[in-house]
């Protein structure tokens, strides 16, 4: 049985109201423009997503939820969404409310992105969580369009992958290659159209963690100002290209620690981003105390100043991504990331993939796994909000 949460302060719209009856399936809902230019669907979320900032509960995520997991992956061929298996799920008997994929090697037109997963699926995955109600975010790891190199700065590649950022802005030798990169994407959010005329909302985070410098958008790679024209650049050539349906999540790493100037220093802006974040981790080999103490206080820190501006700016807040991998601590859940997430009024928090075929390297439990009955009270504690407990987030 599920637990009772506290009423969820979303801002429901009759024209919001998700349309999922299999005869309204038939005739096209009705997907109205906002003055903003953005579907109606698309503002109610961004509403949704502050409201949870003004309440106690927040949304959990998962990275590749219904795509793989420890011993499995899904049967990518067969159509069925019906049975969508879950670790999360598996566990705690609801899907996670947030759903997050990656659109990496989209720009190369690949057909599976960079962890295997097909994109076609990953389309219909997103169709199937909207229908649950649920909500998705899509990052990308996208490959160097100027090395050929992939997103992370490779020693061997170092002198020419440290320029890519100029090399993609306006006049720069690879900007023509990365517009069609963007238009690729673009394509693939404006397919997110259900056969009943619903453009579904996503929440786009891309050029995340660039306060590190291990991606080629990274801090020691580019100036502020390259930064965040490359985000203009982004943004406006989505809209360009027809996007709709698309908020936009900036998301640095824990380096400004706490420091608002330094997080503040190559924002985009207002008129780009919707909601502010953090990604931050919890590093501590072998469920060393001192370092998940550090981490607690790391991302009690963080996420003070991160919601703080975002309350200043009026934008939403989330951790858009954290977690402790192969989770050695039982109760890490409860006793680790939430006694910290509700003193801040995230929106959501997201944790990292379930991988398959790399040993070891997983975020959320699984059956069997040392922290699945800490996991199940996480579920059941009043404040965490999963598929069920979501209620008209559109
Ligand atoms: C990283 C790791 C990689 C993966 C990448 C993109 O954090 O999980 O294995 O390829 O994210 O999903």
């Amino acid at each position: 049985m599920r637990k009772t949460k506290t009423a969820i302060a979303l801002t429901i719209t009759t024209a919001a109201l998700l349309v999922v009856g299999c005869s309204e399936k038939k005739t096209k809902a009705a997907d109205p423009l906002a003055d903003s230019g953005r579907t109606q669907r698309t503002e109610n979320l961004l509403q949704s997503l502050k409201s949870l900032g003004d309440s106690s509960v927040y949304m959990f995520g998962h990275h590749d939820d219904t795509m793989y997991g420890i011993g499995w992956e899904a049967d990518y061929e067969n159509d069925s969404t019906v049975h969508v298996r879950s670790d999360v799920k598996s566990v705690c008997n609801d899907f996670p409310a947030l759903l997050s994929f990656d659109l990496g090697h989209i720009e190369l037109d690949d057909s599976v992105n960079l962890d295997g997963v097909p994109f076609q699926r990953m389309r219909k995955e997103i169709f199937a969580h909207y229908d649950r109600g649920g909500m998705v975010t899509l990052s990308w790891h996208l490959d160097n369009p100027l090395s050929g190199g992939t997103a992370w700065v490779a020693d061997s590649l170092r002198d020419v992958e440290t320029k890519t950022v100029a090399a993609v802005l306006d006049g720069g030798e690879s900007h023509e290659l990365f517009l069609s990169w963007l238009d690729k994407v673009a394509d693939f959010i404006n397919s997110l159209e259900t056969p009943y005329g619903v453009k579904v909302p996503v929440l786009f985070r891309p050029w995340h963690e660039h306060t590190g410098s291990w991606f080629w958008w990274g801090q020691q790679h580019c100036t502020p100002e390259q930064y965040k024209a490359l985000w203009r650049l982004t943004a406006e050539r989505l809209k360009e290209k027809g996007v709709v349906n698309a908020l936009y999540a900036y998301s640095p790493g824990t380096e400004p620690d706490g420091d608002e100037t330094q997080y503040l220093e190559r924002y985009p802006g207002d008129d780009i981003i919707d909601l502010m974040g953090l990604d931050c981790y919890c590093f501590a080999p072998n469920a060393d105390t001192l370092q998940i103490a550090r981490y607690a206080e790391q991302l009690d820190k963080n996420l003070t100043m991160v919601c703080a501006v975002a309350k200043k700016h009026q934008k939403a807040a989330a951790l858009t991504e954290t977690g402790y991998e192969s989770i050695p601590q039982s109760d890490w859940w409860t006793q680790t990331l939430a006694p910290v997430l509700q003193k801040h009024p995230v929106s959501y928090v997201l944790v990292w993939r379930n991988a398959h075929n790399r040993p070891n390297h997983f975020y959320a439990p699984y059956p069997g796994q040392l922290s699945t009955a800490d996991f199940i009270r996480f579920y059941n504690d009043s404040r965490t909000l999963f598929l069920h407990d979501l209620n008209g987030l559109y």
